[in-house]
Formats: C-alpha cells, sequence, structure tokens
C-alpha cells in the first residue's frame, strides 16, 4: 500500500463539544502519523472554495453555513493506505447510518452535523493540504528521532544533556 497523506477536519460540532481529543487519539492509535495540525476559523469564501464541487447542491448553504458556525481543527495524517484508513475511522456522511463504532456513528448527529472531514481521493487530499497548510507547517519524522541525540551522546561517553535547536519556519 502506498504511503500517502490525508486532510482531516474536526468540524465546528466536533471542537464545540471537547472531542478534538478523541479525533486525533483514534488516528494516532490506527498507527497514522501526525504531520501538521492546527486551529482555524473558515471565512465563507474559504468554505465555499474547500466544498465547491457541492455549489448548487441542496445542502450547500447549510454545510458552509454550519462550516463557518465555530473553528475547526485541520490535520495531516501520513501512512500506508492513510484515505481509506481514515474514511473506515470516520463512517459513512449520514451519521446514525454510519458502521458501529465509527467516530460519526459515535459522536455525529445527522447528515450535516457530523463531526469529521476526510479527503475523499489523492487528489482531494492534495488541494486539501495547500489549503490549511504552507510547506514549512508540514513535518516529516521517523518514529526513533526523538532519541537519535540522546544516544550519540551516550556512545561517544560525552555529556548526556542534548542540545535543543528550535526548527526554522
Ligand atoms: P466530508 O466531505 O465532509 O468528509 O463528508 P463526506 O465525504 O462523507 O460527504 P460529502 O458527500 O462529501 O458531503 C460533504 C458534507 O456535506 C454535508 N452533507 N449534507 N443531505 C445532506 O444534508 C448532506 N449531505 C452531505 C455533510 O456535512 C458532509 O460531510
Ligand atoms: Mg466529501
Amino acid at each position: 500500500m502506498a504511503v500517502e497523506r490525508t486532510c482531516i477536519l474536526v468540524k465546528p460540532d466536533g471542537v464545540c463539544k471537547g472531542l478534538t481529543g478523541t479525533v486525533l487519539e483514534r488516528f494516532e492509535k490506527a498507527g497514522l502519523r501526525l504531520s501538521g495540525l492546527k486551529m482555524a476559523r473558515l471565512s465563507r469564501a474559504g468554505a465555499e472554495r474547500l466544498y465547491a464541487q457541492h455549489k448548487g447542491k441542496p445542502f450547500y448553504d447549510p454545510l458552509i453555513h454550519f462550516m463557518v458556525s465555530a473553528p475547526i481543527v485541520a490535520a495531516v495524517w501520513e501512512g500506508p493506505g492513510s484515505i481509506q484508513k481514515a474514511r473506515a475511522l470516520m463512517g459513512s456522511t449520514n451519521s446514525p447510518e454510519a458502521p458501529a463504532g465509527t467516530l460519526r456513528r459515535q459522536h455525529g448527529i445527522d447528515n450535516r452535523h457530523n463531526l469529521i472531514h476526510g479527503s475523499d481521493s489523492a487528489a482531494s487530499a492534495e488541494r486539501e493540504i495547500a489549503f490549511f497548510f504552507k510547506p514549512d507547517e508540514l513535518f516529516a519524522y521517523a518514529s526513533a528521532d526523538w532519541q537519535s541525540a540522546e544516544l550519540k551522546g551516550n556512545e561517544h561517553g560525552k555529556s548526556k544533556k542534548t542540545s535543543h535547536s528550535v526548527p526554522s519556519r
């Protein structure tokens, strides 16, 4: 399975209900790696751009209204098959019909107030990630990175004190 990135939004209902941590924890426990994270308040123009493919549908205006009603939290998750993995964790659009155990079934209300957005394809993921994140707001790292500086210090019998660098932005 190809390593890919997906863009997840905790929608205004999730943020307002204090479910941001619950959502993030589910993705971490599924083995996906966090590459970027931010809170934002969508403008009307921004929400319209994000959901442009739904313009003209009966649910478009209420959807835009909902998406600008409170802040959202945007996250980029990386891993093999992350787009489909994320969709499986989310569940289908209409919350009461989503499979048991999915985030939408557990915490969504209906087919609009459904807690979470997830990219539906690699092209959507690329577009959505670029919408929310600048290149230097996305991070690549390995599971053992946090250990390497200390191990090097010990190996050479030097001070265990590690130097901390602030990433340039
Ligand atoms: P999303 O894009 O937010 O991840 O959701 P999705 O793929 O499961 O569903 P999609 O068809 O892309 O619809 C986008 C969002 O529009 C709202 N919606 N309301 N019949 C309705 O009232 C209706 N259908 C869709 C939902 O908030 C849905 O997540
Ligand atoms: Mg969609």
